[in-house]
């Protein structure tokens, strides 16, 4: 059971870690196509086959002196790298073209921003390539252009994959760490499912801390307060199912994986330790581990927004 568990857990962290391809299956545009069955979509189809005759490679008209490929990811991303997958032939076409990125569409006063850009030097065919952006760029439109030489030197590209991630905007007043935003309170909520409802009110939720850098994190924050700071905050977890304490993520573990509980103050009796104290929180006078406490309690609290939490 326990093999099986940690099989899960690393599935999970893997699936985590691998990148993924903003650009499979948005719109995409293009100047023009050689064929039916060249038109821009062929480049997001999620299919990086690279033989060209097995048809999911996009190809700009011979006649065209200005090609462009374009795909809009729908909203902007902070983008790392595009990997561009290179048909098995394109003559050497794959030269003298830029990578730029757009917040706004380019007909709509979007300015463009370089990514990267490959000079007079044709791309391997039949390979992927990855350009990665000079430094990690914001953009919602990806386009690629093309400076046309001779007769029939097109854009082809048999799959574009784009890398990035979400924008992380840090709602008012709230403190960035890493990928995530968090709000310390600086009033109680009535209980903890008020103090719930503001973190909901304010786009967040109530702060998860299942892991030991987060929860030296929130300490840091707090010892910081000082005086200042509150005695307690509640966090995102609950025992209300009679069971095991859990945070609010149904996708987090329950607690035990990782946990803060106080041990150190009473040893002979450890938190959690009152049956009926089903909400919980971080007690500055025991170095701000965890403490379980009665859901009533006015108490203050720490919210928090990422863009994996709440949950879209
Ligand atoms: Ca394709
Ligand atoms: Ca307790």
């Amino acid at each position: 059971m326990t093999l099986v568990c940690l099989y899960i857990l690393v599935l999970l962290t893997i699936q985590t870690v691998k990148a993924v391809n903003l650009a499979a299956g948005k719109p995409a545009t293009q100047s023009s196509a050689h064929r039916v069955h060249t038109t821009a979509d062929k480049a997001v189809d999620g299919n990086a086959d690279k033989a060209y005759s097995h048809g999911s490679c996009s190809h700009t008209n011979c006649q065209d002196r200005a090609p462009w490929w374009m795909v809009d990811l729908g909203k902007v991303y902070l983008i790392k790298s595009v990997t561009i997958a290179v048909a098995d032939s394109a003559s050497g076409r794959m030269r003298n073209f830029r990578i730029e990125l757009y917040n706004k569409h380019p007909n709509k006063g979007g300015m463009a921003k370089l990514c990267a850009s490959q000079g007079p030097a044709a791309l391997a065919h039949g390979k992927d390539r990855t350009f990665t952006c000079s430094r990690p760029t914001r953009g919602r439109f990806v386009k690629i252009s093309k400076k046309f030489t001779s007769h029939c030197d097109a854009l082809i590209l048999c799959e574009v994959m784009v890398n990035g991630e979400e924008v992380v905007n840090c709602p008012f007043s709230f403190v960035r760490h890493g990928r995530s935003c968090y709000f310390y309170s600086e009033h109680k909520a009535g209980n903890w499912f008020q103090a719930r409802d503001i973190c909901r009110a304010l786009g967040a939720d109530l702060a998860i801390a299942d892991n030991k850098e987060k929860v030296k994190f929130f300490k840091s924050a707090l010892k910081s307060l000082g005086a200042l700071g509150g005695r307690i905050y509640y966090l995102g977890g609950h025992a209300f199912s009679g069971q095991a304490f859990r945070w609010l993520d149904s996708n987090a573990l329950s607690m035990g994986v990782f946990d803060d509980w106080d041990k150190a103050t009473n040893p002979k009796d450890p938190e959690p330790n009152i049956e009926d104290e089903l909400c919980f929180g971080m007690h500055r006078e025991h170095y701000y581990t965890w403490h379980n406490i009665h859901c009533s309690r006015r108490e203050q609290f720490i919210c928090e927004k990422s863009p994996m939490w709440p949950r879209p």
